[in-house]
């Protein structure tokens, strides 16, 4: 009998892995059955925006983490797919930084043309996944949230690609439960337009912290305050944005800094990054990692040391995102069906994730980390049949994208790169990011 692998999340990562098991097919090879759980009526993970917060249709944490008029926060040179160019989904290049919609169709055009939408079960949660000792497999508990009808069935492998940017982080900070207006999590914005005109606080200073605060300046809000525990963002940013010491407390109205300086504000919103949550994983399976690019106790990445059976895409941080998940998804279907061999012996394992810890350490900056993830790239894809592309070009696309952040954090996305996989230069947008409010499909594309 065929083996049964088992897929939980058809986001990015999940539906990577659908397509490197369809593309050993295309070749002629004999696959495993493989059905993806998907917790969401629809694929694409993240990206497929939800106006919903906390909890969707059925009851479950909303998954995604996505907000109205989000466009890629990193160049699309530096993650298209190397076996899908965005020139053969969109019929011509479009431009370097997509809204959302864009990155949505671009994700969901390679897996129709696969024809993998079959093997998802959607709106199906998995409960459960507990490794049966005595057979060597799995037992999966899903929930069919259409039939309200609870199920197990077995597997041989279990693919855990259900993200790690969806459970907030939330800090509780002195005052929160007196502030007059309202404090949220990043992971529950949804619209800037609702800030237009107001003050605004942000704690954090990532990626989101960033963006939000971006986003907020350009639909109108009066002002943006970002406070950073540790380091600013530093960016030469607009007259109206400041960036502030770590927040000390609040009262109803007015925010406390570590500097002694205070700023009335009449939003708080909590840009402290997300936790890795497997709530349905138990103690001898279960992922426990920092957002780092070595993940902990993951073997080349992706194999879970403690059962080799059991494996994890898309787990690590990200310069890199599509193109590596599909890297590691093409690896752990080779490892799958015995084409790449697993070492037997744990200590192996565990020397391979201390090794990875270390060379991460030992980088110095950015430009170090960005290497690093090109590098891992680069090793998983010179392991199985993924088509290679020039890595190294994706890494300059990045080196390019940091500078262009530094000279201009409110104009970068204005510019445009050249793509790795066909070589084109994509066209420089039709209007200035800051000057274009729409996030559609249509508007982006009118080149
Ligand atoms: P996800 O996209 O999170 O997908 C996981 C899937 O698993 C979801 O569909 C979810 O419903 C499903 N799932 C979860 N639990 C269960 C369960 N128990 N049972 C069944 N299914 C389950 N990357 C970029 O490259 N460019 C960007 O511009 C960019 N912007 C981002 C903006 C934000 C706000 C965030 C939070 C992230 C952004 N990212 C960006 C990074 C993002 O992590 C990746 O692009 C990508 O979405 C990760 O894919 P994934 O499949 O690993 O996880
Ligand atoms: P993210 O920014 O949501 O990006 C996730 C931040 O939270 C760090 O700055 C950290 O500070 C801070 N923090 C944590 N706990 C805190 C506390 N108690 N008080 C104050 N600050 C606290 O999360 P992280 O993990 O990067 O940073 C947490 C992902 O989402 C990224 O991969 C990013 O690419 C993606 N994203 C993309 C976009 C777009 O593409 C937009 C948003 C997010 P410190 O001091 O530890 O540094 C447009």
């Amino acid at each position: 009998m065929a083996k049964r692998v088992a897929v939980i999340g058809a986001g990015p990562s999940g539906l990577a892995q659908l397509r490197a098991f369809q593309s050993a097919k295309m070749a002629g090879a004999e696959i495993p059955e493989v059905v993806c759980f998907e917790k969401q009526s629809n694929w694409g993970g993240l990206w497929n925006y939800t106006w919903r917060t906390g909890l969707d249709e059925n009851g479950e944490p909303v998954h995604s983490s996505m907000y109205r008029y989000l466009w890629s926060n990193g160049p699309k040179e530096g993650l298209e797919f190397a076996d899908y160019s965005f020139e053969e989904h969109f019929g011509k290049q479009i431009a370097s930084y997509p809204p959302r919609a864009v990155l949505f169709d671009y994700i969901q055009g390679r897996v129709v043309k696969a024809g993998v939408r079959d093997w998802i079960r959607f709106s199906t949660p998995v409960r459960f996944v507990k490794y049966n000792e005595d057979k060597g497999n799995f037992t999966v508990t899903a929930h069919d949230m259409k039939a309200d009808r609870m199920y197990e069935e077995e597997f041989d492998n279990v693919i855990v690609a259900s993200g790690h940017f969806s459970t907030p982080n939330v800090p509780e900070y002195p005052g929160f439960d007196r502030f007059g207006g309202r404090v949220l999590h990043a992971h529950d914005f949804r619209d800037a337009m609702e800030f237009n005109g107001k003050d605004i606080l942000l704690l954090g200073s990532s990626y989101s912290a960033e963006d939000i605060g971006s986003q907020c300046w350009k639909y109108g809000a009066k002002s943006v305050t970002v406070a950073y525990r540790n380091a600013p963002l530093g960016y030469d940013w607009p007259e109206n944005f400041v960036e502030v010491p770590a927040l000390e407390r609040v009262d109803e109205t007015t925010a406390y800094f570590k500097d002694g300086t205070s700023k009335r504000v009449d939003a708080i919103i909590l840009c402290t990054g997300y936790k890795h949550h497997f709530p349905y994983l138990p103690d001898d399976l279960r992922l426990k990692t920092a957002n780092r690019l070595a993940a902990a106790d993951l073997y080349k990445g992706v194999v879970w040391v403690n059962n080799p059976k059991l494996f994890y895409v898309g787990m690590q941080d990200q310069w890199f995102t599509f193109n590596m998940f599909d890297a590691q998804a093409w690896w752990v279907r080779d490892a799958i069906m015995g084409r790449i061999a697993v070492p037997a012996d744990k200590a192996v394992l565990l020397a391979d994730v201390v090794d990875r810890v270390a060379r991460e350490d030992a980088g110095q900056d950015a430009h170090d980390a960005i290497h690093y993830q090109g590098d891992y790239v680069k090793e998983l894809i010179a392991e199985t049949d993924y088509p290679s592309f020039d890595v190294d070009g994706a890494c300059e696309a990045f080196f390019e994208w940091k500078e262009h952040k530094k000279a201009g954090i409110m104009t970068f996305r204005n510019h445009a790169y050249k793509s790795v996989i066909t070589g084109t230069m994509a066209p420089v947008h039709h209007t200035p990011w800051k000057d274009a409010l729409e996030d559609s499909l249509e508007a982006y594309l009118r080149n």
